[in-house]
């Protein structure tokens, strides 16, 4: 057998090496008032998948605390809307503030992976989620609902949802339930898939940690592919 290798002892006092500094925390935080919609939205894009969520609807808490789990994504959300009217103004735009924090966070979107895929299986439903973080909003939602709600909230908005935080966050994303009946597994399957192909797009690549990941040396919505 082979002896264990034992590790030299680190250097002590005046000679140790200096820490290497902690790369900066990609954190961003926004605040949107409107008419309908009251939002602050903090997110911490090197967490551990931390929330503190409350926008007056509880399914939609529900899936962005899925979001930030498998994501790992901390993020901090309070809304206030006028969900005396209908639950659409305060999802619509929890997504966009989501959306804005987490651009806003990735900056220049320097040493990105840029894409990620998932693929989420709950119990009988299958979804998969492919995006692109490069700063080219596109959404296609292959989703569909057999019940008008869920809890006390329209399955259509998720689609809403999806839409806004894809323009804001600046995704080419694309949703796809593949099989699938129960409507609770489905949407919570795309949030999932979300989430876990997330992780992977914004993770910064250790070998091209200084690099935007694109031929044309820059990420954004003016320059075409
Ligand atoms: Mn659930």
């Amino acid at each position: 057998m082979a002896k264990a290798v034992k590790s030299a002892p680190a250097p002590r006092g005046r000679t140790a090496a200096p820490a290497a500094a902690a790369p900066p925390r990609r954190v961003a935080e926004i605040r949107r008032n409107t008419k309908e919609t009251r939002i602050s939205a903090r997110v911490d894009l090197d967490g551990t998948g931390r929330y503190d969520v409350r926008t007056g609807i509880g399914f939609l808490d529900h899936m962005i605390e899925q979001l930030s789990r498998h994501s790992l994504i901390d993020i901090a959300l309070r809304a206030e809307g006028d969900l005396h009217i209908d639950y659409h103004h305060t999802t619509e735009d929890t997504g966009i503030a989501l959306g804005q924090a987490v651009s806003r966070a990735l900056g220049e979107r320097v040493g990105i992976v840029r894409y990620g895929d998932a693929l989420i299986p709950m119990d009988e439903t299958l979804t998969r989620v492919a995006l692109d973080a490069s700063n080219r909003p596109y959404l296609i939602w292959r989703v569909n609902f057999t019940r008008p709600k869920l809890g006390e909230m329209d399955t259509e908005l998720f689609k809403e949802w999806f839409k806004a935080f894809s323009q804001e966050a600046g995704l080419t994303l694309h949703v796809e339930t593949v099989y699938g009946e129960n409507n609770h597994h489905i949407v919570e399957s795309c949030y999932k898939g979300l989430a876990r192909a997330l992780k992977g797009a914004i993770a910064i690549d250790p070998r091209k940690a200084d690099a935007v990941p694109s031929t044309k040396g820059v990420l954004g919505g003016t320059l075409k592919a």
